[in-house]
Parts: structure tokens; C-alpha cells; sequence
């Protein structure tokens, strides 16, 4: 790597079946692409209920809980794992805040969507849970390692 001093970090992005359903899977894509990132990771997934129960463990317990996992398994999901300095942080604020009605013009969330039940992205809330929630979603070599063209920082 380049910048050896730097830790590069991972983050899972998901375009949840809203994002799908609404045609917007590019869009998002296009976004964390055009930022920079180095996309490691890109399947489209019918998530299991075990594994949304996973994933929103911390979640349990709260009102919407069960709404949120309907919804999440409701149809098919994008998932993906960007990698870059600083990617997580940095990945939430091209998301936007979690209710898209406060989520800034510009962000995802505040460009497309209007409900917090129906907000269209996820993105890992720090390293620690880019790396876990990586792991929770790919399987060992379906995550790929490449050099970008012409884009020595991203190395
Ligand atoms: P974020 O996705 O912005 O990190 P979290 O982790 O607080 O937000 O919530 C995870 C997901 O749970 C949200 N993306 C949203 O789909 C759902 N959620 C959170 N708060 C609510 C709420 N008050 N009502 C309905 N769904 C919610």
C-alpha cells in the first residue's frame, strides 16, 4: 500500500429493497464511486431473517425492531464493501442523516427518500462495524482485492 501509515478501513454500504425496488441501485453505487472509494465487494442478496436479526442485534428491542426487519427482507438487497482512508465517516456523510427528512440536500438520504422506514441506504457506523458487518454479509473469497487504474491514492 501506499500510505502505510494510514489504515485503510472497510465499510458495508447496503441499498436496502426500497433503493432496489425505486430503480435506485446505480445511483447510489455512482455515488461512493465517483467520492473515490474502491469498491472490494458487490453482490444482490435475498436476506435470510436470521441474518437481518444479526445485523440489527443492537436494534432489538426497540418498537420498529420487527417492522425493520419485514422490511429488510421485504426483496432483494445490494450489498457492498467500499474500502478507503477514513471510508466509514466519510461514507455516513454522503448517506445522510437516519430520518431523510433532516438528512441534507446533497446526501443520499436527503435526495431521495422521505420516510426513516423506507431510507433507502445502510453504511456501517464505525471501522469496528465496517469490518464485522463485512464479514457478516460476504463470505471468504467472494471480497476482491485489485488495483485501480490511474488512482495510485487509492492503492
Ligand atoms: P442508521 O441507518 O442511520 O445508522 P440506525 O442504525 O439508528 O440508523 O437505525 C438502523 C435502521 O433502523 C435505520 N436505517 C432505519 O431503517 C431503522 N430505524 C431507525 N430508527 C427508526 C425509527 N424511529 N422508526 C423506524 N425505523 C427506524
Amino acid at each position: 500500500r501506499k500510505n502505510l501509515s494510514e489504515q485503510v478501513d472497510q465499510t458495508y454500504i447496503m441499498v436496502k429493497p426500497d433503493g432496489v425496488q425505486r430503480g435506485l441501485v446505480g445511483e447510489i453505487i455512482s455515488r461512493f464511486e465517483r467520492k473515490g472509494f474502491k469498491l472490494t465487494g458487490l453482490k444482490l442478496f435475498q436476506c435470510p431473517k436470521e441474518l437481518a436479526e444479526e445485523h440489527y442485534k443492537d436494534l432489538k428491542g426497540k418498537p420498529f425492531y420487527p417492522t425493520l426487519i419485514d422490511y429488510i427482507t421485504s426483496g432483494p438487497v445490494v450489498c457492498m464493501v467500499w474500502e478507503g482512508v477514513g471510508v466509514v465517516a466519510s461514507a455516513r456523510k454522503l448517506i445522510g442523516s437516519t430520518n431523510p427528512l433532516q438528512a441534507e440536500p446533497g446526501t443520499i438520504r436527503g435526495d431521495l427518500a422521505v420516510q426513516t422506514g423506507r431510507n433507502v441506504v445502510h453504511g456501517s457506523d464505525s471501522p469496528e462495524n465496517g469490518r464485522r458487518e463485512a464479514a457478516l454479509w460476504f463470505k471468504e473469497g467472494e471480497l476482491c482485492e485489485w488495483t485501480p487504474a490511474q488512482a495510485p491514492w487509492l492503492m
